[in-house]
């Protein structure tokens, strides 16, 4: 059986570490979004391939989310002697991998043959792919002002009144290798909990994408909003400020047309018959994954509702 997930990042991560647990992990592909990348003091930083390899192979700071345990961040507190840019925290051992991307892309290596490079040193056996080999980012209209992402989320703190949403270079940017190939060839397409809006928006909006996925039989998304907010991230402002309702119902809405099953967590129980309605099957359980019991079962679940099978 093939599984394609399409992922961001501290959310789907933790989902594939359950994933990984109930298939084989190389019949995965975790096709992971770019939007979220930025260019730090000259290196070149993936937040969410890091965040999804990191998990996978087992070496995350599991509390942050990203980064690795352990690491230290002296290298950071030199920086800021030089008066380079520190807002953004890299870690030491962290530092390596940003290193090793930026060598090898000034060299002309592609951010899919890099990210391939990495998954291996890092004994990953699912398949990593970024949405795409092109510049994408994704900036965040606050009070009137454009700014990257990774601004608006790490160095304001998610402050201020969003009033849109832009991915720059998406229409210009084509699916990296085996991305297509991975969605056309799956036997169930999972999007797990992350942010609708800043990580699956962008994935969906390169050329092809949606197209495959609203044509597939099998594609469930896991809701990543829970009790009207989201566990990390600003997923929640962000559908707020975008006009649709912070609930699971409103996940479905984004999704709508594209989704055939939806795993909801027990508190939202209510939005059922209402996703329903919209013409996607739900499946009622809990989605908090505290620990790799329930992230395996909720990976679980969500094969079982969209295959119809135990896995
Ligand atoms: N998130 C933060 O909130 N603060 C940070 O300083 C930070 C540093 C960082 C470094 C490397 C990395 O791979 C991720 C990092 N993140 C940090 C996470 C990241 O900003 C976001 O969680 C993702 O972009 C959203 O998925």
């Amino acid at each position: 059986m093939k599984v394609t997930c399409l992922c961001g990042g501290v959310g789907a991560a933790r989902f594939l570490q359950g994933l990984v647990q109930v298939v084989d992990p190389s019949s995965v592909t975790a096709i992971v979004n770019t939007g979220d990348d930025i260019e730090i003091n000259g290196l070149m930083i993936s937040p969410d391939i890091d965040i999804v390899i990191y998990h996978l192979a087992g070496i995350v700071d599991e509390e942050r989310g990203w980064g690795i345990k352990g690491d230290t961040f002296n290298c950071l507190k030199a920086m800021e002697k030089l008066n380079l840019e520190t807002w953004f925290k890299l870690g030491d051992m962290d530092l390596a991998t940003h290193i090793f991307r930026t060598h090898l892309v000034r060299k002309g290596f592609k951010l899919s043959e890099v990210t391939e490079i990495e998954r291996k040193a890092f004994g990953v056996a699912t398949k990593v792919i970024p949405m795409t080999d092109d510049k994408v980012t994704t900036m965040i209209k606050v009070d009137g002002k454009w700014v990257h992402f990774q601004d608006y989320m790490v160095k304001m703190a998610c402050q201020g009144i969003v009033e849109g949403v832009g991915f720059m270079g998406i229409e210009k940017a084509k699916p990296a290798p085996g991305v297509i190939e991975a969605l056309e060839e799956a036997d169930v397409i999972i999007i797990p909990p992350s942010n609708p809006i800043v990580s699956i928006r962008p994935i969906l909006s390169i050329e092809g994408v949606k197209d495959i996925v609203a044509k597939a039989e099998k594609v469930v998304a896991v809701s990543p909003i829970v009790g009207g907010k989201t566990i990390k991230g600003p997923a929640d402002k962000l559908m707020a400020s975008l006009g649709f309702e912070v609930s699971p119902r409103g996940v479905a809405e984004v999704y709508r047309g594209l989704i055939k099953y939806m795993v909801i967590d027990e508190i939202d129980f209510v939005y059922a018959p209402l996703i329903e309605d919209m013409k996607i099957r739900v499946g009622v359980t809990n989605t908090i994954m505290k620990n790799l019991e329930s992230k395996k079962a909720l990976a679980s679940f969500t094969l079982k509702l969209a295959l119809g099978s135990s896995s």
